[in-house]
């Protein structure tokens, strides 16, 4: 059972949460540096790299197939939150937009105000990836990365880049900002993956 005031998971969701980490209250804003201030008409997404290059326009990410989808998010802070509801573009629907090069092997993400996190293609490719523009029912509020931002379930929340605003596709790993500080570079929660292994 998980009690109103506590923040511990029980049996029942011992299962959701993975070790080390805690249910947080409401929906915390972990950002750092500034929230960049952006509209729909401002927003554009453009790919560079390893990959056919092209810039999205709102309307054109709006006009590909639009799911909802239920996902928990854990950051490497030591909060989850689980059931989030968001909608938005899955990511293989946004690449089969694309051609990428067959050296393709990661992805840097960039965002607006500069803060960048890094994946691996396979982990980039996941069914359960997006870009999300709605969250539980509402445009995606600023401070949560609206009016666009990445939604990487299944890795730790630093590497769910909000205000998305470029993709890199690489033929070798680097660094984006938490990993090049310490983080580890995957970031796999049900592993522990916080720091990183590298040095
Ligand atoms: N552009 C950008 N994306 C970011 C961050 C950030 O500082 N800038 N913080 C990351 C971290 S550490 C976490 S835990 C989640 C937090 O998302 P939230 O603020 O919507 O809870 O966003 C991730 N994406
Ligand atoms: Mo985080």
């Amino acid at each position: 059972m998980v009690g109103k005031f506590f923040h511990k998971p029980g049996p029942d969701l011992a299962d959701r949460v993975p070790p080390g980490q805690h249910l947080a209250k409401g929906f915390p804003v972990l950002t750092y540096g500034d929230t960049p201030a952006l509209t729909p008409a401002d927003w554009t997404l453009t790919i560079t790299g390893l990959a056919s290059s092209k810039t999205f326009t709102w309307a054109e990410i709006m006009a590909l197939p639009q799911r909802a989808f239920t996902a928990d998010f854990h950051c490497v802070t030591t909060w989850s939150k689980l059931d989030v509801t968001w909608a938005g573009v899955s990511i293989p629907d946004l690449m089969a937009e694309l051609t990428l090069a067959p050296e393709a092997a990661h992805v840097m993400l960039h965002c607006y105000g500069g803060y960048t996190t890094n994946l691996t293609l396979e982990d980039f490719l996941r069914p359960e990836n997006f870009l999300a523009h709605t969250l539980f029912g509402e445009p995606l509020p600023v401070e949560h990365g609206g009016p666009m931002r990445v939604v990487v379930p299944h890795l730790y929340a630093w590497k769910s880049a909000k205000w998305i605003k470029r993709l890199e596709f690489l033929a070798s790993p680097q660094l984006g900002f938490w990993e090049r500080n310490g983080y580890h570079e995957r970031g796999e929660p049900w592993a522990e993956e916080r720091y990183s292994s590298l040095y």
